[in-house]
């Protein structure tokens, strides 16, 4: 099978997401054409199997906006004819799924082909951005149209539903992480670095939008260190790293914070998180929390959207309302001042991420893209 996959390259879920499964099915004997503006961060290495075709935006004085959807669906076209794509999955819905649709229309009334196209619902898509008066129309109606439609979450299938008046089944499909890659890795050294007097780490790894609440990291660090040596580390970069940092110098703990900016979330990274904080005002699942514990680390987080599908309360981290700080404060004091409680914590978190291996999660898009197969050879 031809499979094409629509993503945003950049440092995020979404992308990440489409890339591992890209990389997965790669694997699996499919042949994967990624469509987009940059080669997708995670696809870091030649791989068989894999191919790149970019989409040029075409430069002109009248366009005082990059009109992308319009070159991704010009190029959806093209690589779907001279590819023979047999299928499209587009990741995040603004605007992939329309353009999805709209070039699914022109190969079908220029050239006689029907590619089925399935949208993957990740997140802001739905909860965010898709809201805006602008946008929601256009959203609703590109999923109308999209062959089937899968959300990483039933919040996020739910909060479709209900937000789009979409009447049609939504899949739910979680994230999934690579287990035997994302594993515990242990390293003393650079451990050693980061917190030389044998302080307890806590980490967070976001792109910083105001979503993630990434200040609120801080302030659960200046409350934790009344009472505990710790330390934190903030992986990757975004709108409110400015505002993080500043928060960091205003409250006295910036000694104690390292902002590494964007970096690979590398096992070994995570690895040296005692605990991971994800503090999110909305979040549809939370892959960088499932990376983390995949590498044995307790997760504690808010109550937002997906994250209770996938963080156990009391079993593989705690969870509190969004913006308590001092409750998320006292979780981590519970687990770093308790070290049988930590260990118990850090297997439970292994356990949970084992439910969300690749290999347990990708063949549901296998079956998925069989049955879409099917239902269009009995349309035609
Ligand atoms: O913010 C988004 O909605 C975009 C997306 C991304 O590209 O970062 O993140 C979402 O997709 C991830 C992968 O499915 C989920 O694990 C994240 O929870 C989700 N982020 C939010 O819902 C804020």
């Amino acid at each position: 099978m031809r499979i094409g996959i629509v993503c945003y390259p950049t440092y995020g879920g979404s992308g990440v997401v489409a890339t591992e499964l890209g990389k997965a099915l790669a694997q699996r004997g499919y042949q994967v054409h990624f469509i987009t503006y940059a080669v997708p961060w995670r696809l870091d290495a030649f791989h068989d199997n894999i191919f790149f075709h970019e989409v040029e935006l075409p430069n002109y004085p009248l366009f005082e906006f990059q009109l992308y959807s319009l070159a991704l669906a010009g190029k959806l076209v093209d690589v779907a004819r001279y590819e023979r794509l047999d299928i499209l999955h587009v990741h995040y819905a603004i605007p992939h799924a329309v353009s999805g649709y709209l070039a699914q229309r022109m190969l079908l009334e220029h050239h006689g082909i029907f590619l089925p196209v399935i949208t993957t619902l990740h997140g802001t898509d739905i909860t965010l951005v898709g809201l805006e008066p602008s946008f929601h129309p256009v959203v609703r109606f590109s999923l109308e149209h999209s062959d089937a439609i899968t959300a990483v979450s039933s919040f996020l299938a739910e909060k479709t539903r209900h937000q789009f008046r979409i009447q049609r089944p939504i899949e739910v499909i979680p994230n999934f992480v690579d287990t035997r890659t994302f594993a515990p890795h242990p390293n003393p050294e650079l451990r050693q670095q980061f917190a030389p007097n044998g302080e307890f780490i806590l980490m967070h790894v976001s792109n910083f939008r105001s979503v993630k609440r990434a200040p609120d990291t801080v302030r659960v660090l200046a409350e934790v260190r009344s009472l505990l040596p710790v330390k934190l580390i903030l992986v990757g970069d975004g709108p409110e790293r400015g505002e993080t940092e500043r928060l960091a110098r205003h409250l006295g703990v910036d000694e104690h914070v390292r902002c590494l900016g964007k970096q690979p979330t590398t096992p070994e990274l995570l690895s040296l998180a005692d605990i991971f904080l994800l503090p999110s005002q909305s979040e549809s699942f939370g892959l960088a929390a499932l990376e983390a514990m995949s590498c044995g680390v307790p997760v504690i987080a808010t109550t937002a959207g997906g994250i209770p599908e996938l963080v156990r309360h009391g079993e593989t981290g705690f969870l509190a309302e969004i913006g308590d700080i001092e409750r998320m404060g006292r979780y981590c004091i519970e687990l770093l001042s308790n070290p049988k409680k930590l260990q118990s914590f850090r297997e439970g978190a292994r356990q949970r991420a084992l439910e969300f291996d690749t290999p347990l999660i990708v063949p549901l898009y296998e079956q998925l893209y069989q049955r879409v197969l099917e239902q269009a050879r009995v349309m035609l």
